[in-house]
């Protein structure tokens, strides 16, 4: 592999084998990361990189469009089919992209956004004061009620609605680890005109498998996602429309077009037509039945981890997990900061990532907690058995940290299990 780029650029080349190394020697434990098909490498690195396609199929500002419509078309397909979508934007650039132009599309500068707070789960992209975004949009918060449950605290969330008047109730997270009570959303929206947004990054995979509640079955008007992450498509976003007609609300139709107008020309200019062709395949796989069986041992492999966790008594945020991802307060039970918990579960194989717990009493760079999860271990094969047994090998080097030869029998396992379930290339 990667033939030309050796000959060509040795130093480019380190960066690309140094990489591959790691992916194969390490385990990777980021729940927002994956492992995608060599099927959808060879589309993401193919020969659509070269073609300018500005516009949508059919309506293109240059010529030469035969075949990148072809794929845009087969792309689009694929995901309202996974979806259950009315409509799809294929083009976001990124989950970021997705969330702006989702916002431009259906709101005014002034407006206000509900969503849920930053420091209980909520992303960056739903109004941190660090982002662009929040000079021109207002955002309002919900929080979960019991951070020990996860329970999201809807009273609340429908007396800031009544009291804000937003235009977008928004669901989502990058950090909760329980499932969304989307019908006590979309009331709250409807309640307040306003439109029922679900950002699915995280667990699109988990939707598109079955194996999570589709926000489109409780009335929502869009979903935005990444594509990268459960669904286990190539680095980009997607925002998708409702199918059926709401009563007072613009038809999906209406939405979807507002959706295209905002993302091009209003955001973003020539599609990436390769990464497009490469979400294309991606869609395909995740219509196969195989990937069902995939988003349920996510489960199922989580849900390992969770009782290792519980069983030597380190706090589970939410009391543990209902969907592929965890977040331990690891500094309130082992006391070992996140970013040293971090530091240390590198050095013995394992990726994952430092992170805010609920109302952390430290700060984000290094805060109490650290954030885990299954997609890319269970892409690799793992099941339950091993899963607990990760589980229990991070605990044992964040517990023995300062004992090198401990992190070096435990680095040792962790290689041995890497070589036992190789990344694989096809998904059967
Ligand atoms: N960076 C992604 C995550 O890890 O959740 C979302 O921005």
């Amino acid at each position: 592999m990667y033939d030309f780029i050796k000959q060509q650029d040795a130093e480019v080349f380190a960066a690309l084998e140094g990489e591959e190394t790691r992916e194969r020697e390490g385990l990777e434990l980021i729940p927002s990361e994956n492992y995608v098909s060599q099927a959808v490498r060879e589309a993401q690195g193919s020969i659509l990189t070269n073609k300018y396609a500005e516009g949508y199929p059919g309506k293109r500002y240059y010529g030469g469009q035969e075949f990148t419509d072809q794929a845009e078309v087969l792309a689009i397909e694929r995901a309202k089919k996974l979806f259950g979508a009315g409509f799809a934007n294929v083009q976001p650039h990124s989950g970021a992209n997705a969330n702006i132009a989702m916002y431009m599309a259906l709101l005014q500068p002034g407006d206000t956004v509900l969503g849920m707070d930053l420091g209980h789960g909520g992303h960056l992209t739903h109004g941190h004061p660090v982002t662009y975004i929040t000079k021109f949009f207002n955002f309002v918060r919900y929080k979960m009620k019991d951070v020990e449950t996860g329970e999201i605290d809807y009273d609340d969330m429908l007396r800031v609605a009544k009291e804000t008047r937003p235009k977008i109730v928004l669901a989502g997270f990058s950090a909760y680890s329980r499932e969304l009570d989307y019908a006590k959303f979309a009331a709250i929206a409807r309640e307040v005109g306003a439109y029922a947004v679900m950002d699915a990054a995280h667990i699109a995979g988990l939707i598109a498998g079955g194996v999570a509640k589709n926000p489109f079955d409780f009335e929502f008007d869009i979903v935005t996602t990444t594509t990268h992450k459960t669904l286990r498509g190539p680095r980009g976003g997607m925002i998708l429309t409702r199918a059926g007609e709401i009563g007072g609300m613009p038809t999906g139709e209406e939405i979807a077009k507002k959706v295209d107008k905002a993302v091009f020309p209003g955001l973003q200019g020539g599609p990436l037509m390769h990464v497009i062709a490469a979400k294309a395949v991606a869609f395909g796989e995740a219509l196969q039945p195989s990937f069902k069986t995939y988003a349920a041992q996510i489960l199922k492999n989580a849900k390992a981890m969770e009782a290792v966790f519980k069983k030597n008594n380190v706090r589970m945020l939410g009391g543990g997990t209902s969907n592929h991802l965890i977040l331990a307060d690891v500094f309130g039970s082992l006391g070992i900061p996140g970013k040293e918990a971090e530091k240390v579960l590198d050095t013995v194989g394992i990726t994952l990532n430092k992170n805010m717990i609920a109302d952390d009493p430290r700060g984000p760079m290094d805060p109490s907690g650290i954030r885990f999860g299954t997609p890319a271990i269970t892409t690799r094969g793992l099941g339950e058995v091993e899963s607990a047994r990760v589980a229990e090998l991070m605990l044992a080097a964040l517990r023995d940290h300062a004992d090198q030869a401990k992190l070096d029998a435990i680095h040792q396992e962790i290689k041995t299990l890497c070589a036992t379930f190789p990344i694989p290339e096809v998904f059967a």
